[in-house]
């Protein structure tokens, strides 16, 4: 559901915000933001120094041990921050800095027992729900090369798992298929599209993870939700300067986000249309998006992470789109919803946009070898 705010609430909130104010005062707080899990609030304060911050409500009931992924938050910002002081960079580029509150600490917890944390706004820049135009590809997809380029080389087990199964496809499968055994869905000609969606293709749903026990793929560090959004651009230059939304860095594969990467940024449509005949893959911002992806990422990739990105492309699309409907199935449990049918809604974009990249693949799998 959709943060709402009581006058009571509102001044809880302000409480909140103030343990991470070292100087100057709240001026505002105000819902912040599209995400799906945590509820987030922008802080306005009257100080000169810093004007903004993000302020988060975690959503323990998805991340069970928020407490690691403040912790891996620390980790990962000292390394891209000593990182940056040994690479020639010229232009700009920002990590989102963790607030400290005002007795030291990376988060505070309220009456109630939830988990707050902050983080700093990257000031002068925003972010887009759809590309605005193709200028903008080939940023999104230097921002997560630069981003990957940043942590190859800090080892992979040095950040926790803060999200068991997180894009283990063949897991949101088993789950999929137990929520199914326990609840009858109405039918209708969008759920059993849906149903059908999903039975053609359980077979091809092991296929990274099948790469990755064969040690075809290396278990690295990604992201984990680099879609469109989280990438910032300065509002001056229209140049990508963060990639923001730091929860799910951990080990994985960087398949998962370069597909979450394409399947958001090359959707022109937006996952939240429901126009789902407009729903396409835009192989022109799939070109952009990979050429700056590898401007900033070909020192580290190798023959078989190259092989196996279309397939990363496609699988991100189906398992978003299982995992939205598997949550309808369950009546909503884990996305925020703004209405009883928002999953499956959301759902069947991703389904048409599986369907799109299915019937682009030798397309797609020609972008690679061209620009690689
Ligand atoms: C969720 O909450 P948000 O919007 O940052 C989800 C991602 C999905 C995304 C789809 C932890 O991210 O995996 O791709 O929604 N995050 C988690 O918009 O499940
Ligand atoms: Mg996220």
């Amino acid at each position: 559901m959709a943060t709402v705010i009581s006058k009571q609430s509102a001044e809880n909130l302000v409480g909140i915000a103030d343990q991470f104010v070292l100087q100057g005062n709240v001026r505002s707080v105000t819902p912040f933001g599209s995400g799906n899990i945590n509820d987030t609030f922008l802080v306005t304060l009257d100080s000169a120094t810093e004007q903004h911050f993000v302020l988060q409500r975690i959503n323990t009931q998805v991340f069970r041990q928020p407490r690691l992924i403040m912790q891996n938050m620390r980790i990962f910002s000292d390394h891209v921050y000593q990182r940056l002081q040994y690479t020639l960079l010229n232009r700009r580029w920002e990590v989102p800095r963790v607030m400290s509150t005002k007795d030291a600490q990376d988060y505070c917890i309220d009456a109630e027992g939830a988990f707050w944390r902050a983080i700093s706004f990257i000031p002068g820049s925003q972010s887009f729900d759809t590309m605005p135009n193709i200028g903008y590809a080939t940023e999104i997809g230097y921002a997560l090369g630069m981003f990957h380029n940043l942590i190859s080389d800090l080892p992979p087990e040095k950040l926790a798992d803060t999200l068991a199964g997180f894009h283990i496809t063949p897991l949101y499968l088993r789950h999929y298929q137990e929520v199914l055994a326990n609840t009858s869905p109405q039918s209708s000609a969008e759920v059993n599209y849906c149903l059908q969606f999903v039975s053609d293709r359980t077979t091809s749903a092991h296929i990274l993870e099948n790469a990755k026990t064969q040690g075809l793929l290396p278990l690295r560090l990604m992201h984990g939700d680099p879609k469109i959004n989280n990438v910032m651009f300065d509002t001056a230059t229209q140049k990508a300067v963060s990639v923001i939304d730091l929860d799910t860095v951990k080990p994985g594969l960087v398949h998962y986000d370069i597909g979450d990467c394409l399947r958001s940024g090359c959707n022109p449509a937006g996952e939240e249309t429901e126009q789902w005949d407009t729903v396409y893959f835009d192989t022109d911002l799939c070109q952009g998006i990979l050429q700056g992806y590898l401007s900033a990422a070909k020192a580290f990739l190798t023959e078989n992470d190259y092989a196996y990105m279309y397939d990363g492309i496609r699988l991100i699309a189906f398992e978003l789109g299982l995992r939205f409907f598997s949550d309808y199935l369950a009546g909503n449990v884990y996305f925020k919803v703004k209405h009883p049918e928002h999953n499956l809604a959301r759902a069947i974009v991703q389904f048409k946009l599986t369907e799109s990249i299915e019937s682009q693949e030798s397309q797609i799998r020609n972008i690679i070898q061209d620009v690689k």
